[in-house]
Parts: structure tokens; sequence; C-alpha cells
């Protein structure tokens, strides 16, 4: 009965030992006596990847061999987050790793740590997407995810002298041990030039698009396990590189240095992730960077496709590609242009194709997100492109004049192609136009695309309008960040919650168990710690365990309006200030957050956080009561740290302005209490948790449109309440800036002029509900008891039931199990 396991496969303790061994060996040329814990990560990241590699095969072998329906999930971001720890727990082989390392004397906490993160996203809609391809993976279904492999991704933050300072994320700089290079499915990816007719061999008319610029987009894979089985998905990622056709013609002609400097401008498009979040970078490069990743995915998904069919009469059968925002809505005339021009499909038939296999997710109301490309830019870069697109709008208008006979305008309203301020392709309208299917990411959200940004395409297809609120993955933003609360959780419910989060509701018996509340306090409290430790490490500042852990960590942007936070703890402060004694309830209130490095009021709102801090933080009233710290360098392993420590969660938009919002769920599955206005999916996790479990404020998105359309002005609200003019007032006097006047005189301005967001209109209503929020954290029984319902209510939120609608209702795409042989 002797059996001998394969080192690169076998699960047990001793061939994992053996094979970390080896690979520490092979792989990185080390012994125990010249390896750096950076090795011993390499080492163990590759005896990991082994054991995923066998079933990444079998799962690309099935899908070919079934010719499934595949999801392909096209995104300018994906926000991975670390794979190592990730894979360890999809495979089920974290106990045994630990147990295997710590008998070699390491400890597998201090490897995991050292994983470069890949930051190939900026905020939620990249880091949905990764949540999407973890959903996808264990539910078993195809899917592959495709995007960009930035050489640097979202800029590392660091707080210098109270300001943000970017610095470039060279994640790469060490390698990457998740991901296989893929050269030999190397595709072409064209530029400008022009475009001239000629005769296809049936002798009908075509046109060829003579491009004067070749880039070659080379494909890197990293697997993506389900939770607990075999499925093992793919995120596709294109690095681009000169095309070694072009370097050779040039290079012929003597031009050395030209050749050299063309091979750069490839790289380039692969090279940085624009560090936008719901703006548009109106940048050439940034085009580049659409078109390229679309142009290689989509000829990808057609050659996998024709591997097993010879015309594409089932191409929608096989073929589900997801838009993640305009971002790649290029997509659209890139698959005419591959239909017609190099398969020579008829324009109707891949018009009706290109319709039945695409579908639009939108994730942002706000104009500035709204992508808009000069026409000039686009027939330089994208001449065929550009010709597609207007046949495309051309064949689409005649349908809206005869819908509309008598309203000329609609043609106009609804047009691709934008007249003012300048003539531009509008994405959105390109998306709408080119998709079967188009959604919202919240209820709200998905409402006010109906009425206001899309309403006229709502109104000529109500058919393809539909909403998806979004979910987070309980395997990232439960198991992984918080084992403590899930070790209890299934020690009373079981496992299966991992897969199917509706079970969290059985819950809801314990809420009243005064054992159980403990226990819910008690880990609380241990996450407080180790928050509050990582704190004294990097900010120097100690907090009060006993304090309420306060937390807003997003993107930082008005419109999130982090600067309604800072008030309300500067009122608290004139409060102490004012009357020393004053009972109030200790707080540490914690930010964390990058701004676009171009946002100036976001990078100012960052330093007022970090101004106000030590003022507050070392004044003698204050006495430790309250503390505020600007955790630097936010990102998906530090959201894995606050999400369990947090108390209160702030998720304080103007109402209408955030979509959705997939903090707000990551905080309350955990156990903190939401403060927050009716936008996004607030609205919905309040309904799933009860209004008596939330703490709600503030104007609706309706009253906002009001208020807006009979004229807001901050100055009503302003002359009316004290609180709020010493609130400015000290800032506007330097208090927070060594006495000088003019640092934060832009945030103050922009209030006192305009104030775009509504902070005033809704400070009083905030500042009242963080007085309620005082009240109920003193009864630290209830505020348990809310906690515990407010996880066991969050089972909608799963991104398992977002993917399971997205496949039923869009996608039409079912499960497939994977066998792997022994
Ligand atoms: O849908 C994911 C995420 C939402 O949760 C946020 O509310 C929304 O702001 C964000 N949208 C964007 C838009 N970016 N662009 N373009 O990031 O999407």
């Amino acid at each position: 009965n002797i059996h001998i396991e394969d080192d690169r496969t076998g699960m047990t303790v001793e061939t994992l030992k053996r094979a970390f061994i080896d690979n520490l060996y092979y792989i990185q040329g080390k012994n125990e006596f010249l390896a750096t814990p950076y090795d011993y990560y390499v080492a163990l990241a590759y005896t990991i990847r082994d054991r995923l590699l066998r079933r990444w095969i079998e799962t690309t072998t099935t899908y070919i061999q079934q010719d499934v329906k595949s999801v392909y999930y096209l995104s300018a971001e994906f926000l991975m987050g670390r794979q190592l720890e990730n894979n360890l727990l999809n495979l089920g082989l974290e106990e045994k790793i630990r147990q295997a390392l710590s008998e070699l004397g390491i400890d597998l906490g201090q490897l995991t740590i050292l994983e470069a993160e890949p930051g190939l996203g900026n905020g939620g809609l990249g880091r949905l997407a990764a949540c999407f391809l973890d959903s996808l993976a264990t539910l078993e279904i195809p899917a592959v995810g495709y995007g960009i492999r930035y050489e640097f991704g979202i800029f590392d933050q660091r707080i210098e002298n109270g300001v943000q300072v970017e610095h470039p994320d060279k994640w790469l700089r060490f390698g990457n041990p998740w991901e296989i290079r893929r050269p030999e499915l190397t595709v072409d990816v064209l530029f400008g030039g022009h475009t001239e007719g000629h005769q296809d061999r049936h002798g009908h008319y075509r046109v060829r698009w003579v491009a004067d610029r070749k880039v070659m987009g080379t494909p890197y894979d990293t697997p993506v396990p389900g939770y607990n089985h075999n499925t093992v998905n793919t995120l596709r990622l294109w690095r681009a590189g000169a095309s070694e056709e072009f370097d050779f013609q040039v290079f012929n002609s003597g031009d050395y240095a030209g050749a050299v400097t063309d091979k750069i401008s490839s790289e380039n498009i692969s090279k940085v992730l624009y560090p936008n979040d719901n703006t548009s970078q109106g940048k050439q490069l940034r085009l580049e960077q659409q078109y390229f990743f679309v142009s290689c995915s989509l000829q990808d998904i057609i050659r996998n496709y024709r591997r097993s069919h010879a015309n594409f009469d089932v191409f929608p059968e096989k073929v589900a590609i997801q838009l993640n925002d305009t971002h790649p809505a290029i997509g659209v005339a890139e698959l005419m242009r591959l239909l017609v021009d190099v398969h020579e499909v008829g324009w109707n038939r891949a018009w009706v194709i290109t319709r039945a296999c695409f579908a639009y997710t939108n994730h942002t109301l706000l104009s500035e997100a709204l992508e808009r490309w000069p026409v000039s830019l686009f027939e330089r870069l994208l001449p065929r492109h550009l010709e597609i697109i207007y046949e495309i709008n051309h064949r689409f208008l005649k349908e809206v004049r005869s819908r509309y006979p008598q309203d000329p305008q609609k043609a106009a309203q609804m047009s691709i192609i934008a007249e003012l301020p300048e003539k531009s392709v509008c994405m959105a309208h390109l998306a709408c136009v080119g998709s079967h299917a188009i959604n919202g990411v919240a209820a709200l959200h998905t409402e006010l695309l109906k009425q206001d940004v899309l309403q006229d395409f709502y109104r000529f297809w109500p058919e393809k309008f539909n909403n998806k609120t979004n979910g987070v993955t309980p395997r990232r933003w439960l198991l992984l960040s918080n084992p403590r609360l899930c070790q209890l959780i299934t020690s009373k419910i079981g496992k299966g919650w991992v897969t199917d989060l509706d079970q969290f509701r059985q819950l809801e018996a314990y809420a009243d168990d005064p054992a159980f509340r403990q226990q819910w306090q008690e880990i609380k409290r241990a996450c407080k710690q180790d928050l509050a430790d990582y704190i004294l490490l990097f900010n120097d500042v100690e907090v009060d365990l006993d304090s309420l852990f306060d937390v807003q960590v997003k993107r930082i942007h008005e419109y999130k309006r982090q600067l309604l936070m800072v008030l309300y703890i500067i009122t608290l402060y004139n409060r102490i200030k004012r009357n020393p004694q004053i009972e109030i309830q200790p707080r540490t209130f914690i930010f964390a957050g990058k701004a676009a490095p171009g946002y100036y009021l976001a990078k100012l709102i960052i330093q007022l956080v970090n101004a106000i801090a030590p003022v507050i933080n070392n004044d003698a009233d204050v006495a430790g009561r309250l503390k505020v710290v600007f955790l630097a360098g936010y990102s998906v392993s530090l959201g894995q740290k606050v999400y369990p420590a947090a108390e209160l969660s702030e998720q304080i938009s103007t109402a209408g302005k955030e979509a959705s919002g997939t903090g707000n769920m990551k905080f309350a599955m955990n156990g903190a209490l939401t403060i927050g206005t009716l936008d996004g999916a607030n609205i919905e996790i309040r309904e799933e948790v009860g209004a008596e479990n939330f703490f709600l404020f503030g104007l609706t998105a309706e009253q906002v449109y009001a208020l807006k359309a009979e004229g807001y002005n901050p100055m009503t609200y302003f002359n009316e309440n004290l609180e709020l003019q010493e609130v400015i007032g000290r800032i506007a006097a330097g208090d927070f800036s060594h006495g000088d006047r003019e640092t934060f005189k832009p945030l103050v301005n922009s209030l006192l002029d305009l104030d775009q967001y509504l902070l005033f209109a809704d400070y009083q209503a905030y500042v009242d509900c963080q007085a309620q929020v005082d009240r109920a954290y003193r009864d630290r029984e209830n505020w348990t008891r809310m906690s515990i319902l407010n996880s066991a209510r969050m089972g909608k939120f799963s991104s398992d039931r977002t993917i399971r609608e997205y496949c039923k209702e869009i996608w039409k795409t079912r499960p497939l199990t994977i066998k792997v042989p022994d």
C-alpha cells in the first residue's frame, strides 16, 4: 500500500514540504542558507501554482471540448488583491501549508505579506470585476476576464508633510509567479492610417484598413480558482510590445534610434493605469489602451470560437461579452470590423451577432465620468472604426426618426456623435446601441439611469434595461479578512454560508444570546487591536480600544463627502474646546483613500484630514477622547484589515451620486453599523438590515434635484447654523494650518460659494444622526445585537447572487462541473 505522491500535485504536509524546498532550490536557486524571506514567498507561490495547474488545464480543456458558452468580462481594471492567500483558501490548503512551513521554521503570515499587490484598478469598478471573477469561478461558470497588464498599477500613496505624494507602483519589480506568458497567442493591433475600398473574391465591395502602426499584444494568464472545487478560470491581461515586423523595416532602413523609439511608444500602451476614479481622462494614450485590450480580446475570442466553428452562425450562443462601463465600448465597432472586414460577414448579420453578444454595465451618473472622444482623435487613431460608428449611427438614427417623426431633436439627443461642445463620439450611446442589455449597479442607480442620463434610450428600448445590484465576495471579504468572526459563525451555523451567504440569516437566532454577543464583542475588539497596532506602527498614534471606530475608506472625491465627516469632527472638537468637561463618546476617526493626482480639491481634503489630526490628537482638552487617523496607501490588503475592525461605516455621499458603493457591503458584513444617506446600495442595505439597524440622514435624491432646481444657496444654511459657522471659521482662520489662512481657502470657498454636493444642506441632519449613534453605542449590548443583525442580513450582497442574476438574465450561461481525474 505504498502511495507516493507527485511533488507537483501532492497535498500531504510531507509532499508540500518537499515541493517547497524543491522550488526554492530549482526556481529561486537558493538553499535555506542563502534564501531571503522573498525567496520563500516565491517558492511557496510556485508550490501553490503547481497545485492549481492541473485543474486549470482541465478547466480550459473541458470548456473547449464541450464547446460551452463563456462569459468574457472586458474591464480596463481588475483590482485583484493578493493572490497567495486567496489561492490557499480556495484550494483548502491553508492549514497544511501553515504546518508544512512551520515544520521548516517559517511563519506563513510573514510570507503572504511579501506579495506585491496587483493594484490594477482605481476603486469600486476594478474591485467589483475581481469579486465577479471570484464568484464566476466559484459558481463554476465558464468565464474569462480580459484586461490590461499595466506595468505600473495604481500609484503608491505616501503622506509627506501632510500631503499626498504619488510614487510609482513597481509591482512587477521582482516578477510575478502567478502569471504565465503566452507568446504564441500574441495578436496584432493596428492604429492610424486610412481606409480604402476594394472588391473581395466574390466581387463584393469591402473596405480595407491600411494602418500605419502595428502593436503586438501578448497575453499573460493568471489562474482564478473557485472556492472548494475544480474550476480554475482565467484572467487574461494583455501587454503591449513593438511589432517585430515594423522594427525590422525601420532597422533595415538604418534608423536605429527610430526603431527603438517605436518600440518604446508601443510598450507605452500598457505602461500605466490612469489613476482617475469616476472622471474620464481624455488622453490619446487612454483611448489607445482601450482599443488595444479590446481588439486583442475580441481577436482572441474569435480565434477560440473558430477552433470548433466554421462560420459565425452560433457565435452569440457561445459568447457573452460584458462591457464593464464604457472603457471597452469601442468593442462594438471592433467586433463589427472583425466580422465585416476580416471575416466577410454581411453587415446586417454582423450587427445582429454583435448586439446579441454585448451587454453594458453603467457605473456612474457623474457627467465628468462619461466618456466622449473627439472625432478628430478617432479619425487619426481609428479611421475605420469611425466609419463603422457613422454607419451604425446612421442606421440607428433612421429608426429614431421613424419612431419620433414629430420630434427632430430626438435624433440629435440620441446620436452616438455629439456635436457640442466639440464633435465627439459618445461612448455610452455606442454601448447602448450596440448591446442587448444595459444595467445599473443598484436599484436607485438604475432608476436614475432610466429617468435621467439614459432616459431616451430607456424609452426607446425599455426591455434592454435591468438592474444588477452589486455584491462582494464573502471569500475575500469575510473568510480571508476576518477569520476569527468566520470561525465563530461557522461554529454556530456550519460552513455552507461561504458559498450561500443567505445562510447568515441563521445568525439572527443568536442576536439575543448573551454568550454569543460576548464572543462577537471580543472578536470585534481583537480586530480593533490589530488595527490599533497597525496605526501605532504606521501613524505613530495610540488609539483607545474603548473608543468607537468610525471609518470612511474609499477614493477621495467631493461627492463622497469626506469633508462632511471632517466638519463633524471639528464640531465635536469645538464642543470640547468650549467645555472641556463635556461628556462625549470617545471616537477614533479613520480615513483612507487615494485622490486622483490631478484632482486638486480632493488632495486638499487629504491635507485637511492630516492637518486636523495632530491638532486634535494632541490637544490636552481633548484628552485622548478623539483621535483622527489617515492611513496612507489604501489598498485591497489594507481594506482587509480595516473592515473587520470598523464599528461605524460612513456612507455619506450626496444622494443620487454614488452609483452603488461596495465598501458599504464589506463593512456591514463584518458587523459595522452604517451611517448613511439614501444613496446607491445603502438603500437596499437598509431594507435588508432593517431601518432600526441603520443610521439614516440627509436629503433624498429627489430632494437634492428639487433643491438644485430651485437654486441652492449654501449661505441659507450657513447663516442659520452657529456650529457650522464656527467650524468653517476655524478652518478659514488657519487653526489647522499654523495660522495660515490661504492653505484651505479653496476648500472653504468651494463650500461657501457653491457647495456642489450640498454638505451644508445635510450638515445638521448628519450631526444629529451622529448623536443618535453615540446614544446607541452607549448601550453596548444593543449595539452588539444590531451588529449581529447587520451581518446576518447581508446575504443579498454576496457577489454570488449578483453573478447568478447576470447569468440568468443577461448572459444565459450555465454552470459546468469540472472533473479532475485522480
Ligand atoms: O459598480 C462599482 C462601483 C460602484 O460601487 C461605485 O458607486 C461607482 O462610483 C463606481 N464607478 C466607477 C465609475 N468609473 N468610471 N468610469 O468607478 O463603480
